[in-house]
C-alpha cells in the first residue's frame, strides 16, 4: 500500500485532483502522505496546500514566483525551492514511494528520469515525457523494476482492458478522442478560430496547453505515442476514434474478434485513484455513470486532413528518432505562439512540419541528445518568432 506520494504540478487541474483523491482515499482506511509539492507560479494556491498538507518540501519553478511567494509566505515546517533543477533533485530523494508527475510538457522529463533512478514508481500524466524519451524511460524502468502507469484517461482505460490479457492476443488499440471543440467545423471556418474559441474544450476542464493541443488533436497524437511505449505495442496496431460523448475511455480488440471498452464519467479523479491505487479498487465517492443521460453513444472517423497535428505524429513515431523530440518542442512553442496571438490555429502543424523539415533525424535517443535537440529547437523558433 502506497504511504509516501510526492506531486510535481500540484496546482495544476491534475495536481488539485490527485490530492483530492488522497483525501478521499485517507478517509477510506489509506494514510497516505504528501512529501512534495510544486507549482510554476500560482503561489497562492500552493500555500493552501502547504497549510493543508504540510508537505516536507515545496518547489516553485519560477523564480520571479518564488520572490514574491518568499514576501508573502513563510512556513518553517517546510523546505521552500525554486527552479526546474529543484525539481529533479527533490524527485531523486529517497522520502517517498510514488511521483505523481503532472508537469506540463517537456519539464517533466528530468524529474521523472530522477525518481525512477532512485526507484520510485511513477504515476505519469505527463504524457510529453514519453513522447520525447519513451525509450529511454521504459529501459529504466525495466532496469529498475518499477511500475509506469498512466493517469492519462484513455491509457488507464487501456490498462484496465489490457490487464489479464496478453499483450500478442491484441489486435487493435482503439484510442478514443472527442474531437474537441472543433470537430465539425469545416477549414474554411477554422481559418477564424480565437484563442477563447480554443481554450473551451466540450468535455474536460484541464490546463491551457493541453486544451489548445486537444483542440488541434495533437493531444491525441502524443497519446499515440504514448500508448505505443506503455504498452509496448507497434503503433500500426494503435487507431484513433472520434467519440464525441467521451463516455467510452478507451477499447482494445483482441485476435478473437472480441473488443474489451472502459466507461465512466469524464472525470479524473477516476484513473487519479486507479494509478495510486493499482492494481486495486478502492471505493470512491466519485459520480457514477448514469446510462441515461448517455443513451447514444456515437463514433466518427478522424478526418486527418483538418487535424494534420494527429498524422504527424503518427508520421513522427514511425521511426524511434529524435523527430518526435523536435514535433514536441516546435509543438510546445506554436502553442505558446498561438496563445500569445502570434500565429493563427491552422498556422500550428505547418510550423512543426517546417521544423521536422529542418531536422535531419538520427536514432541516438540517449537523455542528452534528447535535451540538445529541445533546446536547439526552441532557442531557433523564439530566434525566428522574436521579429
Ligand atoms: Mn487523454
Amino acid at each position: 500500500m502506497i504511504k509516501k506520494v510526492s506531486i510535481l504540478g500540484s496546482t495544476g487541474s491534475i495536481g488539485c485532483n490527485a490530492l483530492e483523491v488522497i483525501d478521499s482515499l485517507n478517509h477510506n482506511g489509506y494514510d497516505i502522505k504528501v512529501i512534495s509539492l510544486s507549482t510554476n507560479s500560482s503561489i497562492s494556491l500552493l500555500s493552501e496546500q502547504i497549510k493543508k498538507y504540510s508537505p516536507e518540501t515545496a518547489i516553485i519553478a519560477d523564480k520571479s514566483a518564488y520572490k514574491e511567494f518568499k514576501s508573502y509566505f513563510s512556513f518553517p515546517e517546510t523546505e521552500i525551492l525554486y527552479g526546474e533543477d529543484s525539481l529533479s533533485e527533490a524527485a531523486g530523494r529517497d522520502n517517498y514511494d510514488l511521483l505523481i508527475t503532472a508537469l506540463v510538457g517537456f519539464s517533466g522529463l528530468k524529474p521523472t528520469i530522477n525518481a525512477i533512478n532512485s526507484g520510485k514508481d511513477i504515476a505519469l500524466a505527463n504524457k510529453e515525457t514519453l513522447v520525447v524519451a519513451g525509450k529511454l524511460i521504459n529501459q529504466l524502468i525495466d532496469k529498475n523494476k518499477l511500475k509506469l502507469i498512466p493517469i492519462d484517461s484513455e491509457h488507464s482505460a487501456l490498462l484496465q482492458c489490457l490487464t489479464g490479457e496478453d499483450i500478442n492476443s491484441v489486435s487493435k488499440i482503439i484510442l478514443t478522442a472527442s474531437g474537441g471543440p472543433f470537430r465539425t467545423k469545416s477549414l474554411e471556418e477554422m481559418k477564424s478560430i480565437t484563442v477563447s474559441d480554443a481554450l473551451s474544450h466540450p468535455n474536460w476542464k484541464m490546463g491551457k496547453k493541453i486544451t489548445v493541443d486537444s483542440a488541434t488533436m495533437m493531444n491525441k497524437g502524443l497519446e499515440v505515442i504514448e500508448a505505443k511505449w506503455l504498452f509496448r505495442t507497434d503503433v500500426n496496431k494503435i487507431d484513433v476514434l472520434i467519440h464525441p460523448q467521451s463516455v467510452i475511455h478507451s477499447m482494445v480488440e483482441f485476435v478473437d474478434g472480441s473488443v474489451k471498452a472502459q466507461l465512466g464519467i469524464p472525470d479524473m479523479k477516476i484513473p487519479i485513484q486507479y494509478a495510486i491505487t493499482y492494481p486495486e479498487r478502492i471505493k470512491s465517492g466519485h459520480s457514477k455513470m448514469d446510462f441515461n443521460l448517455f443513451n447514444s453513444l456515437t463514433f466518427e472517423a478522424v478526418d486527418y486532413e483538418r487535424f494534420r497535428c494527429l498524422k504527424i505524429a503518427y508520421d513522427v513515431t514511425r521511426d524511434d528518432s529524435t523527430s518526435s523530440v523536435v514535433m514536441n518542442a516546435a509543438n510546445e512553442i506554436a502553442v505558446e505562439l498561438f496563445l500569445n496571438g502570434r500565429i493563427d490555429f491552422l498556422s500550428i502543424p505547418g510550423l512543426i512540419e517546417k521544423e521536422l523539415d529542418r531536422h535531419s533525424a538520427s536514432s541516438d535517443t540517449d537523455l542528452e541528445n534528447i535535451i540538445n535537440i529541445d533546446k536547439e529547437t526552441r532557442a531557433y523558433l523564439k530566434e525566428k518568432y522574436s521579429k
